[in-house]
């Protein structure tokens, strides 16, 4: 977050030691390998990128993983899931196979989407797709959240944006829509304080976002610390529980920072190393580990091997992306959509 900017947020409030109580060392043990799952799943992506085994545009979640951990945590796989191009969490969250995403990634036959999608367009059952289009799911969410309530299903759709898709034109149709028609979805704009290298107060004319914004459409709004996995969790379980019962649809702004460039082509100089280096510190993974270790839940010996294995992991995705056939050019037309 950046320090230096003074907005009057009110941040969603939530006592870390009494959730970390009532979810226990197993389930944030769970949690925090999740969130190694990701980051190591992306570090090694980035290698294979430098490599030449992976084209087109890389988009890292690098330093954001707390916020869907914690809502794919509490509403669980079932809900439906949108999100952007910066996909490649969800997908693992939601669980899809490592291996079939680096695959993907790979541009193999075996990938999540045939080799077709690449890094933009994971998808599961349950996710709607990562979408190239800036603010292209958040129409798609709110579709999917108009299903719930048409059915008489329980559940909710969440779809994630950045803050920079806030000011699509789309976004406005469809959170007016999801308020007038009692929609159950959620929408959580990850503010990572940049939209490519555009920083977020020369994009936007007002902020915070949700606070300032939700109420226009009769909405609930609400501010978390997207680096905090304990505010996320509490703030989501709220949020979750509030549009089950009313239906109501609620804008949620999560304030976090990405590590890395826009995408694997950007070297992000428009962001001092100062700030970098405050942002580091806040660093998602390492929160959680130090609640784990202040509880002795966890000690350093424990993590160095939690995180080895997700290595291993994330390292055994390469191996068999690299050992995968390329599509074959005969099916290039096969599922193409064009009326
Ligand atoms: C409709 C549209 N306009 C412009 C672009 C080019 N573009 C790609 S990403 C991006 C910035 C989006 O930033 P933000 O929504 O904050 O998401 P973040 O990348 O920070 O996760 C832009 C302008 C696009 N893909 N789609």
């Amino acid at each position: 977050m950046r320090s230096e900017k003074a907005i009057n947020y009110h941040m969603f409030s939530s006592d870390t030691n009494q959730i970390a109580q009532r979810l226990g060392r197993e389930f944030l043990i769970e949690q925090l390998k999740r969130m190694l799952l990701i980051r190591n799943f992306e570090i090694r992506a980035e290698s294979a990128y430098q490599q030449g085994k992976i084209g087109g545009f890389f988009h890292a979640y690098i330093g954001q993983e707390a916020v869907q951990t914690a809502a794919v945590a509490v509403m669980g796989k079932e809900q439906w899931w949108a999100t952007s191009y910066r996909c490649h969490a969800l997908a693992l969250l939601l669980e899809a196979d490592p291996n079939e995403l680096m695959a993907e990634l790979y541009g193999r036959a075996t990938g999540n989407a045939l080799g077709r999608g690449g890094s933009m367009h994971f998808y599961t059952d349950r996710l709607l797709g990562g979408f190239g289009i800036v603010g292209g799911q958040v129409p798609v969410a709110t579709g999917a959240a108009f299903t719930l309530k048409y059915l008489e299903q329980k559940g909710v759709a969440v779809c994630f944006l950045g803050d920079g898709a806030v000011v699509q034109g789309a976004v406005h149709e469809s959170l007016n829509l999801a308020a007038l028609w009692d929609l159950p979805c959620i929408y959580v704009v990850e503010n990572n304080q940049w939209g490519m290298g555009t920083a977020i107060e020369r994009a936007l004319s007002i902020e915070p976002i949700a606070e300032t914004k939700a109420p226009a459409y009769g909405m609930k709004g609400y501010t978390l610390d997207g680096m905090d996995f304990f505010n996320c969790y509490a703030g989501f379980e709220q949020i979750f529980q509030e549009v089950l019962q009313t239906s109501r649809p609620v804008l949620v702004e999560v304030l976090t920072e990405r590590f890395r460039g826009h995408s694997i082509s950007d070297p992000a100089l428009y962001r001092s190393k100062e700030h970098l280096q405050t942002c580091l510190q806040r660093d998602p993974i390492q929160l959680l580990l130090s609640c784990l270790k202040l509880r002795n839940w966890m000690t350093d010996e424990e993590f160095e091997a939690l995180d080895k294995e997700q290595k291993a992991r994330a390292v055994a995705s390469m191996k068999y992306a690299d050992e995968s056939p390329w599509p074959d050019p005969m099916t290039l037309g096969e599922d193409v959509f064009a009326p």
